[in-house]
């Protein structure tokens, strides 16, 4: 969330669309309840379905699964048209000014620097022209025909809103009304939120979507301020906490990043990750990337790594591609992996065609399943008749499985959608053998470190230097660990403002990570969290809800990285003088001699807004962007594709063109591509979701649960159901081209037959949370059905559109 849940009240208009969070997310959802009652605040859902969040929302608007960038781009160029905008805003703190490559083009759905073959782009071109000082070139006035302004313009102006309903089944009246309700937020005194989730993340343009709510928000100026952003209501409990610390292929923790093969120079590294600023005295803050990660290396590797040794940078894996889960599970189907260690994962159930999920296992020598529970993914190779029928005598695989504790039974800090890490204490003792997840982990790595120490090996140096400091080493506490990560002194640390006093003697916690630096001084294990555990304490366990300007700025209520910042990019919420567009609902403003406010500012206290720092403080440019430059692997403006399995077998936008019909630069396999259905064979669009009775897949081992939602079912609108002959209650099988689950049919009006290009598209809902493991009554992994296939940029699969067909048992 660049907001968070408290905030939410602060809005005027919320827009639930790409998540049901009544449903999904029940408890913050009162914040939704909190606007509407104190704000007289509307809520807009739009989806598939007539949800739990639909219910209670001022407007409903349905839409075909998949197509949501041609109705926000329809959004985009309403506000464009109709003059719906924050002119000053957009002007002050984005790059619609900026002028871009005479060399970038966009011509029948694909941009410039396509290679087919290799399904990918050469970026170069995406990107802005520069002048002679090396500063991005722009045009104030915004009539050259490059400037971002115009190509943005160009780009959606094909997005009518005949085509939003043309494509997205969204009737034209409702589409519109959706616009003016938002339109409504144009102004400096209102604010709209997007609460968004899995209805929007898992395409194969999931990515982009999110980009085009981030560029109507944008438009609208309600980046920054109270009441807006741009809100991904996140899953598992601590599921921020995870990319936090880095447990993606690519990344390290705080979102540095692993390098890549080629990148074997240290100095190189460091240099292409410490972006100049590409406008005047722009903070462009990863410049201090080398001191975030200088710092992780001495937190890893301690006395081992220092300046001779580039600070351990021959230690760092360099990725020859990315292992995400859908390539690591392409690589164990061709036999090309022998082990896999699945903590808190149930993948089976969870990853995408379970038939090759069931493949894959089966060709790997052994599987750990770290888990309180027996799981599918730990049963894979036991038979269950029809729901799950394998052979086991032709399995080799050896399963061991490790019971661990779970998050009651130990303590620790989760952190949430909003980014606060909010420290937790254990609740009670783990049953039976079971061990914390650290303890496991710890007394495995002592082992090979042995292992290591003994035989040597290829390469035992970081395996055998790893830095590991704990008082007891097989069972290091949750207070140690957020410690490191925290980040504390190695040496006394003199002032840099006044290098006669001492800011920090060695071995002192740090306050935040502008005290981090690149000689080896300072260690933090995770730069965003620096300063959670520090110098007056663990800051994560403060419980002072006291909120002095009355709009949900608790500062001393747990800590929110980074530096306890509530609201991301704050500095947006003031004018270029300082002064807050809003007075009734003021973050930060400038008092003529200093930042203040109800929340941490973005900057430097003492910066001079008369010095035209931009409030985009991440990006070199200082601003927000419309453009994506580089950063996206599509393209810089969101063009809709159409899902891997669609009901058109074309992209409507090009009918005739080849190759554009998907996602050109998605995250595909080649043989998965032969595994997509047809519409002549499956007729109908499903998409897949969840209940608030039941937690993925573990809730069916709760008897409450299990009786509040017993048995498997599948969502059918009335007018399929009748075309079809199916009686509300009796049983269907519903097939892809990968497999089959059989369930009870729920006929319902909630779910409604749309037009599309002329023709009826009958959209089928598919709960997730049945299997084959628990006590509830045993059903199909509804992943039987869905395609390989996933977003480009973050790999997620497309579990929210693919082809079925529907039968009578
Ligand atoms: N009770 C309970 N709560 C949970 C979970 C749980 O299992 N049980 N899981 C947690 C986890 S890990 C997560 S990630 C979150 C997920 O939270 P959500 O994303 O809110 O949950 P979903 O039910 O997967 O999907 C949300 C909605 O997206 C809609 N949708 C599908 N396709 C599209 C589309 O193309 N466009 C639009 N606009 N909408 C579409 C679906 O109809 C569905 O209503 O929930 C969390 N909360
Ligand atoms: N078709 C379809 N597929 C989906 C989705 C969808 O919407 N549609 N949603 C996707 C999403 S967003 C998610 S998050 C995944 C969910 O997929 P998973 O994360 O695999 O599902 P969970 O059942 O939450 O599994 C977590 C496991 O962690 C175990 N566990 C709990 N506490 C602890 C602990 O402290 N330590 C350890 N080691 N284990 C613990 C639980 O017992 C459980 O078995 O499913 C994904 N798959
Ligand atoms: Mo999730």
């Amino acid at each position: 969330m660049t907001n968070h849940w408290v905030d939410i009240k602060n809005a005027d208009l919320v827009l639930i669309m790409g998540g049901n969070a009544a449903e999904a997310h029940p408890c913050g959802f009162k914040w939704v309840t909190e606007a509407k009652a104190h704000n007289k605040a509307k809520l807009i859902v739009v989806d598939p379905r007539f949800t739990r969040s639909a219910s209670v929302a001022d407007y409903y608007a349905p839409i075909r699964t998949g197509t949501d960038i041609i109705f926000l781009g329809g959004v985009i160029r309403y506000l464009l048209e109709n003059d719906k905008i924050q002119h000053e805003y957009v002007k002050n703190y984005t790059d619609f000014s900026f002028i871009v490559r005479e060399d970038f083009s966009f011509d029948e759905g694909l941009y410039s620097g396509y290679n087919a073959e290799k399904r990918s782009y050469d970026k170069s071109s995406w990107d802005y022209e520069r002048g002679e000082d090396g500063y991005v070139r722009t045009d104030p006035t915004l009539e050259n025909p490059r400037t971002v302004y115009q190509l943005l313009k160009k780009h959606y102006s094909r997005y009518t809103p005949e085509t939003v309903e043309r494509i997205c089944g969204t009737p034209k009246d409702k589409f519109l009304r959706v616009c003016e309700m938002m339109a409504s937020t144009a102004g400096t005194d209102r604010a709209m939120t997007i609460l968004y989730a899995l209805g929007w993340t898992q395409h194969s343009i999931g990515s982009q979507i999110i980009r085009t709510g981030a560029m109507l928000q944008l438009l609208l100026g309600n980046i920054g301020v109270a009441g807006g952003g741009m809100n991904a209501l996140r899953g598992h409990s601590n599921i921020q906490g995870l990319t936090d610390l880095g447990l993606m292929s690519n990344l390290l923790p705080g979102y540095l990043t692993l390098p890549n093969e080629p990148e074997q120079d240290f100095d190189a590294y460091i240099a292409a990750r410490t972006q100049k600023p590409l406008r005047p005295n722009q903070l462009s803050y990863w410049q201090n990337y080398k001191k975030f990660h200088v710092s992780l290396m001495k937190a890893w590797w301690g006395d081992a790594v220092s300046a001779e040794n580039n600070w351990g940078y021959d230690y760092l894996p360099k990725l020859d591609k990315l292992y995400d889960m859908l390539q690591a599970y392409d690589l164990m189907q061709q036999g090309k992996m022998n082990g896999y260690i699945c903590q808190g994962f149930n993948p089976l159930a969870a990853a995408p065609n379970k038939a090759k999920l069931t493949e894959a296992f089966s060709k790997l020598k052994f599987l750990v399943i770290m888990d309180p529970l027996a799981t599918e993914t730990s049963e894979f190779w036991r038979n269950y008749g029809e729901h799950n029928d394998v052979d086991p005598a032709k399995i080799q695989t050896e399963v061991f499985r490790l019971p661990t504790t779970c998050f009651a039974e130990e303590e620790g800090a989760l952190v949430n959608s909003g980014r606060w890490l909010q420290w937790h204490w254990k609740g009670a003792e783990p049953p039976g053998e079971a061990l914390s997840d650290i303890e496991i982990m710890s007394r495995l790595f002592l082992r090979l470190r042995e292992q290591y120490r003994k035989e040597g090996g290829a390469y035992p140096d970081p395996v055998v230097n790893l830095s590991w400091p704990y008082a007891t080493p097989a069972s290091p506490t949750a207070a140690e660990l957020a410690k490191e990560y925290s980040g504390r002194a190695l040496q006394d640390l003199a002032d840099p403002n006044d290098p006669t006093k001492m800011l920090r003697k060695a071995g002192a916690p740090l306050a935040g990570f502008g005290e981090l630096r690149d000689d080896g001084s300072t260690i933090s294990g995770c730069w965003i969290y620096a300063g959670a555990w520090g110098p007056t304490g663990n800051l994560m366990a403060r419980r002072d809800n006291a909120d002095p300007t009355g709009i949900g700025q608790t500062l001393n209520w747990a800590w929110a990285w980074p530096a306890n910042r509530r609201v991301l990019y704050n500095r947006a919420s003031c004018d270029l003088e300082g002064k807050p567009y809003d007075p009734r609902r003021r973050l930060v403003w400038w008092n003529g001699k200093a930042w203040a406010g109800a929340d941490v500012p973005d900057y430097k206290a003492d910066e001079d807004p008369a010095k035209g720092m931009g409030p985009f403080i991440m990006n070199p440019e200082g601003v927000a962007r419309f453009f994506a430059r580089g950063g996206m692997t599509e393209g810089p403006f969101p063009e809709h594709y159409e899902p891997f399995e669609n009901p058109l077998g074309y992209n409507p936008l090009y009918p005739k063109a080849q190759g554009v019909t998907s996602n050109p630069a998605a995250r595909v396999f080649k043989g998965d591509l032969a595994a997509m259905g047809k519409v002549q064979d499956f007729p109908y669009v499903a998409t897949t979701y969840r209940l608030t009775e039941h937690f993925h897949y573990w809730t069916k081992n709760v008897r409450l649960n299990a009786i509040l939602q017993p048995e498997q079912f599948v969502e059918i609108g009335e007018s399929l159901a009748r075309e079809l002959g199916i009686a509300n209650g009796s049983q269907v099988k519903v097939s892809s081209n990968r497999g089959y689950i059989k369930a009870v049919a729920l006929v319902t009006k909630r779910i409604k037959a749309l037009t599309v290009e002329g023709k009826t598209v009958h959209q089928v809902g598919i709960p997730i949370h049945w299997g084959f493991v628990g006590i509830a009554k045993p059903g199909f992994l509804t992943n039987t059905l869905t395609p390989f296939v996933g977003d480009g940029n973050s790999q997620t699969p497309e579990f929210k559109s693919f082809l079925v067909k529907v039968e009578k048992v």
